[in-house]
């Protein structure tokens, strides 16, 4: 027998939706009956009107929209009561048409970068899942009005191929149906090469008998599903077979691929996570950040109309800090997708405290108006009780959705209405934990990776300080510290990665003076006498950040023993500060050592610093 799930954010809604609800409006009614009784509020009528579609409007007690809009009018409604806020009152859109949460969830349970526990619809080789458990996640989602869920990681294992094909579809149209009346629709990730495994000689998009299985296998997934999302592929990126091995550039990949699925309406994300992962150190001529640009920004124009190029938010990959990825400024004739991780693969792993909505506001500001047409978050998602590891890593899932819906919503608002909704704390302890959360992205780059430095983590886990990790690896990231200096110069003196920008972008980096503390060792090559505008040497920052990160760390400890969280919440959350606290301190002191005995300077403030 299974569980009752947790509630997370929604705890005023303590019972399973009933099977019969098989539309967002039907669940709508359902919701707001046991969640206005519960809250003691008055029960609002539903006027749906089809040509609405996701769009809605709070007036009165009336919630108008069309399907799924009057779920999302529902949900929007009881959370502003539980918040204690009127809801909204002009008409509600979301700013991106697609709202994608991308899993890398393995058909053998297992998740790729997962922190919080194994997939929650996968277990050996087959989709299989618990239905209130599944109901939760969907009205936690549809609550944020995220509306697309990628089910399989986008290095598709054997199993996962099945997913498209005849053994596998029967399920995944079951799971198609659990999220249908949530206003989720799926997508899957597809293996560029799958028609040799069908026994054929090659998989060139150019191929007619390539085309052909790609269209038949179309035909079968959307007569299966009709309101299928699309297929999200990883082609030619850390291993994974792709158009390059037949000499065909992405574009003729890609859109091959959007002719199959077209006449059903579906998308093809294509991602442009596309770099040499092969190279090696002592090469001085490849710099892993140019390689999106170099492959992709030629092809402006190239791609269909339903394929959206997926680019991560930087040009490396999810590090603490990176600037935006230029790919995102240079193709304006292509429809565009920004993914973002809320997996903390390089940003605590969902035992670090670590909320995202105040680096998004930083992306949606930097970002001129419609550059993107979508957004796709990596998921934070697994199967333990608490749905994301850290109870407050849920915060990430709740923002993101508000981020997709409206990008320039107030991020210190969006944290406080996820904290209360969820805690219901006295004032006082809700502003305590809302800066907390605030401020815990500063305080985690501070600890580990201050002032544009990256990778300085243990490979492959990707967790705690390792300075040389990836110094002398195959990956392209690289700082180059020695005993006079640290980082790489970017600029046209250096790389040339900086020309990748527009012209009024380059000049904010251009120089070590101009470029932001927080990217100079991204675009710089710094000596450790170099003085910062504040007047202290770089290497007195790099000490200075580290022992001011890790005492941030521990006066988050301090904080959230006198929050009083309910429990469960208290106590996952006080034993993952235990942890944080000691990486916290294992990067303190491993970085500054390795730091110091490098460059031979002291510590102006005499802390201890190892030999
Ligand atoms: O950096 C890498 C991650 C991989 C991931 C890849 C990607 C799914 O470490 O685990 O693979 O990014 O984004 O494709």
């Amino acid at each position: 027998m299974s569980k009752v799930p947790r509630r997370t954010w929604l705890p005023f809604l303590d019972a399973d939706i009933p099977a019969n609800c098989d539309t967002p409006a039907k669940v709508a009614v359902h919701e707001l009956a046991l969640g206005c009784a519960a809250l003691g509020v008055s029960t609002p009528r539903l006027a749906v009107a089809p040509d609405l579609g996701e769009y809605y409007m709070i007036d009165g007690d009336t919630i108008a929209g069309g399907e799924p809009g009057v779920l999302y009018g529902a949900y929007a409604y009881m959370m502003a009561k539980a918040a204690g806020e009127q809801p909204p009152s002009s008409l509600q859109k979301p700013f991106y048409p697609l709202r994608m949460l991308d899993s890398w969830d393995n058909a053998d349970g297992s998740v790729e970068r997962g922190y919080a526990g194994r997939s929650l619809w996968f277990e050996g080789g087959k989709l299989c899942w618990d239905g209130p458990r599944i109901r939760q996640l969907g009205r936690m989602l549809a609550s944020v009005g995220v509306n697309v869920l990628c089910v399989n990681n986008v290095n598709v294992r054997e199993d996962a191929a099945l997913l498209i094909e005849d053994e596998g579809l029967p399920e995944l149209r079951k799971l198609a149906a659990a999220f249908r009346p949530f206003g989720v629709r799926l997508m899957v990730s597809i293996e560029f090469s799958r028609p040799i495994a069908h026994g054929m000689p090659t998989a060139d998009p150019l191929d007619e008998g390539v085309q052909r299985f790609w269209r038949k296998r179309a035909d079968a997934v959307w007569a299966a599903i009709p309101d299928f999302a699309g297929f999200l592929v990883k082609a030619d990126s850390e291993h994974r077979p792709g158009p390059f091995t037949y000499g065909r550039t992405h574009a003729e990949g890609a859109n091959m691929l959007a002719r199959a699925i077209a006449p059903h309406g579906g998308v093809l994300v294509w991602r442009a996570f596309v770099y040499n992962c092969m190279q090696d150190w002592r090469d001085t001529s490849t710099d892993r950040p140019k390689a999106a640009y170099e492959t992709y920004a030629p092809l402006d124009g190239q791609f269909d109309d339903n394929v959206l190029l997926q680019v991560k938010n930087g040009p490396f990959d999810f590090q603490v800090r990176e600037p935006v990825s230029p790919t995102l400024y240079a193709m304006p004739r292509t429809r565009l997708a920004l993914e973002v991780q809320l997996a903390q693969e390089y940003t605590g792993q969902q035992i670090d405290i670590y909320a995202m909505p105040p680096m998004w506001r930083e992306l949606a500001e930097a970002l001129p108006p419609r550059t993107v047409s979508a957004v796709a978050a990596v998921s934070n998602l697994g199967r333990d009780d608490n749905y994301t590891g850290h109870p407050f890593a849920a915060v990430n899932l709740f923002g993101y959705g508000r981020f997709a819906w409206d990008p320039h919503a107030d991020p210190e608002a969006v944290v406080r209405r996820w904290a209360r909704l969820s805690y219901h704390l006295p004032k006082d302890r809700e502003d305590a934990l809302v800066d907390l959360l605030m401020h815990s992205r500063e305080i985690y780059e501070k600890y580990t990776a201050p002032l544009g430095l990256g990778w300085m983590v243990n490979p492959h886990n990707h967790y705690g300080p390792n300075p040389s990790g990836y110094e002398y690896d195959l990956w392209g990231t690289y700082h180059k510290a020695n005993r006079d200096a640290v980082g790489i110069d970017r600029t046209a003196a250096g790389t040339g990665y900086l020309l990748q920008y527009p012209e009024k972008l380059r000049a904010q980096y251009a120089t070590p003076e101009a470029c932001p503390d927080n990217l100079k060792l991204f675009f710089h090559r710094l000596r450790y006498d170099y003085r910062m505008a504040d007047g202290r040497t770089l290497i007195q920052r790099i000490y200075d950040d580290h022992f001011e990160g890790c005492a941030g760390a521990e006066r988050m400890g301090e904080t959230l023993a006198a929050l009083d969280l309910p429990e469960p919440d208290r106590t996952e959350a006080l034993e993952r500060m235990e942890l944080q606290i000691k990486n916290a301190r294992e990067w303190r002191d491993v970085v500054n050592t390795f730091f110091r005995r490098l460059s031979g300077a002291e510590d102006e403030k005499g802390r201890k610093i190892y030999d």
